[in-house]
C-alpha cells in the first residue's frame, strides 16, 4: 500500500465534518461472503437473470428461495471483519457520517452501526402479493422452516426483502443517499461500481466537489474519476487508514 496516498486520504478525513462511505460486496469478502462478480463470485455459478429478478421469482420461486436459503446459511457462520468494525466506529468520529451499503448481509449492523441499506436485507421478507400490504418482517431462521416461506398475513408466497434487477430502490433511501453525496469526503469501498443507481453516487459526490476515494484491489469504472485509489482489501486498507487517523 502506498503510504503517501494513505496519508493524503487521512489528511482529507481529519479536516472533514461530512463523510460518506458506500460499501459493496468486497467489504464482506474477508468475512467469507462471496462477491457477485469476479473470481469465485456468486454469478460464476448462477446467472443473475435466473435468480435476482422478479421474473425469475415468478417463474420458479422455489429455485430462487433455495439460492437465498443457501446464502443465508453461509452468512449465519460469517462474522463482521475489520472493515465493518472501522466503518462502524466512524459514526463517533465525524459529526455528519453516512454509511450507505449495497450489501444485504447484515454485517454492518452486526458490527454495531445501522447503514442506509440500498438493496434491502436478506434477513427480511415481504409478501409477493402487492395487494397484501403486510410490509416487511424479519426472519432469522436458518435453514428456513418452510421453503418457500409464506406471508403471515395472507398465507401467500413471501419473497426476500432485497432489491432485484429492474426493481426500484426505496425512494426514501435514494433521497438520503443522494443527500449524503453533498459531503467533503466520499469513499466507495469494495464495489464493482457497475450497478445503478448506487454506482452513480461517487460521480454525484465528485461533481459536488467531494474528495473521492476508491478502495478496491481491482480497477472499476469509478477508478478513472476518483481523486485517490487505495488498491487493496478493504479490511486492510481501512484498518491502516483508521490507525493513521487516530494516531
Ligand atoms: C474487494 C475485496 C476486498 C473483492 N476488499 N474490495 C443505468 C445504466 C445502466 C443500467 C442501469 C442504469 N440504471 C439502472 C440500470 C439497470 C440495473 C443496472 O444497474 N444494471 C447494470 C448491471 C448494467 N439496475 C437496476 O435494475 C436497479 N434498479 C433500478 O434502477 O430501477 C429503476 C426503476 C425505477 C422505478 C421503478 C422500477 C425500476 C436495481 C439494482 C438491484 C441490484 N440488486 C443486486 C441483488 C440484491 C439481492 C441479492 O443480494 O441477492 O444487488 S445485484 C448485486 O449487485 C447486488 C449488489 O448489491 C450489487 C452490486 O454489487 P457489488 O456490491 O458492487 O459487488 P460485486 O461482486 O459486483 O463487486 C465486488 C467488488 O469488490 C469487486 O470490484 C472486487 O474487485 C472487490 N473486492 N475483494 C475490497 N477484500
Ligand atoms: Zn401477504
Amino acid at each position: 500500500m502506498n503510504d503517501t496516498l494513505l496519508d493524503r486520504v487521512a489528511d482529507a478525513l481529519r479536516q472533514a465534518q461530512r463523510v460518506t462511505v458506500l460499501t459493496g460486496a468486497g467489504v464482506s469478502a474477508a468475512s467469507g461472503v462471496p462477491t457477485f462478480r469476479g473470481p469465485g463470485g456468486l454469478w460464476k455459478s448462477f446467472r443473475a437473470e435466473d435468480l435476482a429478478t422478479p421474473e425469475a421469482f415468478a417463474r420458479d420461486p422455489l429455485l430462487v428461495w433455495e439460492w437465498y436459503d443457501w446464502r443465508r446459511q453461509r452468512l449465519a457462520h460469517c462474522q463482521p471483519n475489520r472493515a465493518h468494525v472501522v466503518l462502524g466506529s466512524w459514526g463517533a468520529l465525524f459529526p455528519h457520517y453516512r454509511l450507505l451499503t449495497q450489501n444485504v448481509d447484515g454485517l454492518h449492523e452486526r458490527a454495531g452501526f445501522e447503514p442506509i441499506r440500498l438493496h434491502g436485507s436478506i434477513w427480511e421478507l415481504s409478501c409477493w402479493s402487492r395487494a397484501c400490504g403486510s410490509g416487511t418482517w424479519r426472519n432469522d431462521q436458518v435453514p428456513l422452516a418452510e421453503r418457500p416461506p409464506r406471508c403471515p398475513s395472507c398465507g401467500g408466497l413471501a419473497r426476500p426483502g432485497v432489491v432485484w434487477f429492474g426493481e426500484g430502490l426505496d425512494p426514501h433511501d435514494v433521497a438520503q443517499a443522494t443527500a449524503a453525496t453533498a459531503c467533503q469526503v466520499f469513499i466507495a469501498a469494495g464495489t464493482s461500481s457497475l450497478v445503478y443507481p448506487a454506482a452513480g453516487l461517487v460521480h454525484d459526490a465528485h461533481r459536488r466537489g467531494a474528495f473521492t476515494v476508491e478502495i478496491n484491489p481491482d480497477e472499476t469504472p469509478a477508478s478513472a474519476i476518483v481523486d485517490v485509489r487505495l488498491q487493496g482489501g478493504a479490511e486492510t486498507v481501512l484498518h491502516d487508514l483508521d490507525e493513521r487517523l487516530r494516531g
